[in-house]
């Protein structure tokens, strides 16, 4: 498929592209910094599945350098405090459940909701990327996906334990995503993703996720539309 970023004459070295990346690209070094941090406590509060998640987590660590070159590429720099305060609400969450043990809480956060947006994110980005950053999203999206799955079978194999929590933790974060999209859907725009396709995808995959899971479709309707209108 010929990139949609050619066919749209994209001007990535314009000033009003590198200030919307500016933000975009700190969100993703950020998520995937927070990311890294989140799978390393993960191995601590899962001793069965240590040496799984701390893989996990030196992915995401790889992931990290991989879009700080793609800034570097595009002569930009991240502005990593407006990333840590937007990540801020979702990581003191996902903390707080980290320090009382609530470790379906952790995974719904890191690797259901996290998970979803970067994948859908990922998804609308690469075919509106220049050259070098697709190449890199490709490789990261891959990841991503087997991220999400080891939430999925982990919470599959304890669902009938879990799934309270689940549905107060789903309660508490998804009207946070929602926000998160809202906050960045102009500098997407910029990029060329459009806040409707990122929203399309997420609800699939994170829909998708939770009927992996165990909940029938009624539940995933309630569920996955949670907090929408926020
Ligand atoms: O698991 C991961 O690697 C996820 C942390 C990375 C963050 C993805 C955040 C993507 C949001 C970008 C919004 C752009 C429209
Ligand atoms: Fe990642
Ligand atoms: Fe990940
Ligand atoms: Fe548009």
């Amino acid at each position: 498929m010929q990139p949609l970023a050619a066919e749209l004459e994209i001007d990535f070295q314009s000033e009003t592209y590198k200030d919307a990346y500016s933000r975009i690209n700190a969100i993703v070094i950020e998520g995937e910094q927070e990311a890294y941090e989140n799978y390393i406590k993960l191995a601590e509060l899962l001793p069965a599945n240590h040496d799984q998640l701390i893989g996990l987590s030196k992915m995401e660590s790889r992931h990290k350098k991989g879009f700080e070159a793609c800034g570097r590429n595009l002569k930009v720099t991240p502005d990593l405090q407006f990333a840590k305060e937007f990540f801020a609400p979702l990581h003191d969450n996902f903390k707080a459940a980290a320090a009382t043990g609530n470790v379906v809480t952790c995974l719904l956060i890191q690797s259901l909701i996290i998970e979803c947006f970067a994948i859908a994110a990922y998804n609308i980005y690469i075919p509106v990327a220049d050259d070098f950053a697709r190449k890199i999203t490709e490789g990261v999206v891959k990841d991503e996906y087997s991220h999400l799955n080891f939430g999925e079978v982990w919470l599959k194999a304890n669902f009938e334990a879990s799934k309270a929590e689940l549905e107060e933790a789903n309660r508490q974060n998804l009207p946070i995503v929602w926000k998160m999209l809202n906050q960045v859907a102009a500098d997407a725009e910029v990029l060329a993703m459009e806040k409707e396709a990122l929203v399309e995808d997420f609800m699939i995959q994170y829909g998708e996720a939770l009927s992996n899971i165990g909940f029938t479709t009624r539940d995933i309707m309630r569920l996955s539309a949670y907090g929408l209108s926020a």
